[in-house]
């Protein structure tokens, strides 16, 4: 059966991909976080049973490498460094159930019943291989995949050839079965201009994968031979299922991985062939979000002193601000780039001018001119009602576009601006139905747009929430005749930056 969309399932089991942490974590890492978060936030208000999971990725041979350029032993210096990825999920707000680490036994012993099943169906072998191998990749390059004939397409460096024994994965058995479940499957990459790509180098020929790599101290053993470790995307990749335990393994299979257009190829090939083989049901999809580039459109990188550090920005800006500037501004489909200037600007303007004084205006009037309580009344006559916005969100989410999906509300958001500005409450100097209608109009309209904005800005929604005397619990799109806002003073929401 095709697989249309995340609807079909009745739980929401969302993925990061797992962080390498041989240094500090950058932007890339805390956008993949946020969007992430998201998603498992929405799923979650929408009443469905969401898992969400993250981690980082231990077993490299680049860290032992960094280790020791730090003078630290491989586990101290991953500890520390893991303990920074652990805080800047605090930082960031992240829900995450779990924190998955591949040092962890629960997952080396998964990666070791996988490991010893497919060996028993022949789909691991012990071979020689030789290919252009690249060491901060970790991985082998053919002669098609290489940039300009001898360079590694991520780091533009020309590799050298290498030849290696050891064990691998017959991939090149599942080349015809994986374009025909991409066929069938045509959701199960998404967006569209990365199922173009995997699908084009699908034509090329697949060669099998070589899944161990020589034992130098650091890394998951090879069952039964203690020469090799398992080549580290072969393990990490397991991770999302090795996490879940008899109470969570009703979660699997996935509902989404959420991962970087540079790692595609293995999340959209590699692993359903990982699955296939262990005759494992497979995610339902992969959204590749886009890469964020420095304001000149180059990748950050420390060397070009480009890079922004996302720790310092949520010191200097508010959290949620920051995350409604990566939500909203960054494409949801493309790579964007990060600009500190437009960030700003948002909240000046979409922030601090549309929402905040919105909220505002309509709460103190409300108190000023009819006291702090409205309920609702069949008297008045409702001028908005947001099941079309609702549809329009939900598809957008279906299909990983929460830009748009933010940008939707901002129309909404609009045209209450409007309506408030056409309908002159503060010439209305008595508490009448009319004035009464436009202020319940306006109360309904935040309670509705900010509960639907809880999972960009949710420390700022449930705030929202209290100030209208409303929390998450109650969902504004079923039985309105029920409302009563019970208000209080606001305080400023979305300071303005000079
Ligand atoms: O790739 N913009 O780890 P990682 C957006 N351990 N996303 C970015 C980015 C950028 N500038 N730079 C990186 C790994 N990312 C592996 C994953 S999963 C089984 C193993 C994304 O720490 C990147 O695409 O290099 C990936 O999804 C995530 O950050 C972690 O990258």
């Amino acid at each position: 059966m095709p697989n249309e969309g995340i609807c079909m399932q009745d739980h929401f089991y969302i993925t990061t991909a797992i962080d390498y942490p041989n240094g500090s974590p950058h932007m890339g890492h805390a956008y993949e976080k946020i969007v992430t978060d998201f998603y498992a936030r929405y799923h979650k208000l929408m009443g469905k049973d969401t898992y969400f999971l993250t981690g980082t990725d231990e077993n490299g041979q680049k860290l032992k490498t960094s280790a020791e350029k730090a003078n630290k032993e491989t586990m101290e210096f991953v500890n520390q460094n893991v303990d920074i990825f652990k805080d800047l999920c605090q930082k960031l707000n992240i829900t995450n159930n779990d924190f998955i680490r591949t040092t962890e036994e629960r997952h080396k012993n998964v990666v070791h019943n996988l490991w010893k099943k497919l060996a028993e169906k022949d789909l691991i072998y012990q071979s020689e291989y030789t290919g252009h191998y690249c060491d901060d990749c970790e991985s082998f390059y053919t002669e098609t995949q290489l940039e300009d004939g001898d360079n590694c397409p991520h780091h533009h460096k020309p590799l050298p050839q290498k030849t290696e024994s050891g064990y691998f994965f017959r991939l090149s058995t599942f080349q015809t079965w994986l374009k025909e479940f991409h066929n069938e499957n045509p959701k199960f990459i998404i967006p569209n201009a990365s199922r173009k790509e995997i699908i084009a180098r699908l034509d090329d020929e697949i060669r099998d994968l070589s899944i161990s790599r020589p034992n130098q101290g650091w890394g998951i053993e090879v069952p039964g031979d203690n020469q090799y470790v398992i080549y580290t995307w072969f393990d990490a990749l397991i991770n999302y299922y090795s996490a879940l335990d008899d109470k969570t393994l009703k979660y699997w299979p996935a509902s989404c991985h959420v991962i970087g257009r540079d790692i595609a190829w293995f999340h959209t090939i590699i692993w359903p062939a990982i699955l296939k083989a262990a005759d494992i049901e497979l995610p339902q999809h992969v959204y590749v979000h886009g890469m964020i580039l420095a304001e000149d459109g180059k990748k950050m990188s420390k060397s070009l002193g480009n890079g922004v550090d996302p720790l310092e920005l949520i010191d200097k800006y508010n959290l949620d601000t920051f995350r409604y500037y990566l939500l909203k501004s960054l494409p949801s489909h493309s790579n964007g780039r990060f600009s500190e200037a437009a960030l700003i600007q948002d909240i000046n303007t979409s922030l601090a001018n549309d929402y905040g004084n919105l909220i505002m205006r309509a709460v103190k009037l409300t108190m000023k001119r009819v006291g702090p309580e409205l309920s609702y009344s069949d008297e008045f006559e409702m001028s908005f009602n947001f099941d079309s916005l609702l549809e329009k969100v939900n598809a957008n989410i279906k299909n990983f576009e929460h830009d748009k999906a933010i940008k939707e509300i901002w129309t909404e958001l609009t045209s209450v601006n409007q309506y408030i500005n056409q309908k002159e409450p503060w010439t209305i100097k008595e508490p009448t139905t009319e004035l009464k209608t436009i202020f319940f109009n306006c109360l309904y309209s935040i309670h509705a747009l900010t509960y639907l904005l809880y999972p960009v800005m949710p420390e700022t929604s449930v705030k929202i929430l209290n100030i209208i005397g409303q929390d998450l619990n109650r969902n504004p799109f079923e039985d309105i005749k029920s409302l009563t806002y019970k208000l209080t003073d606001p305080e400023i929401l979305f300071p303005k930056i000079q």
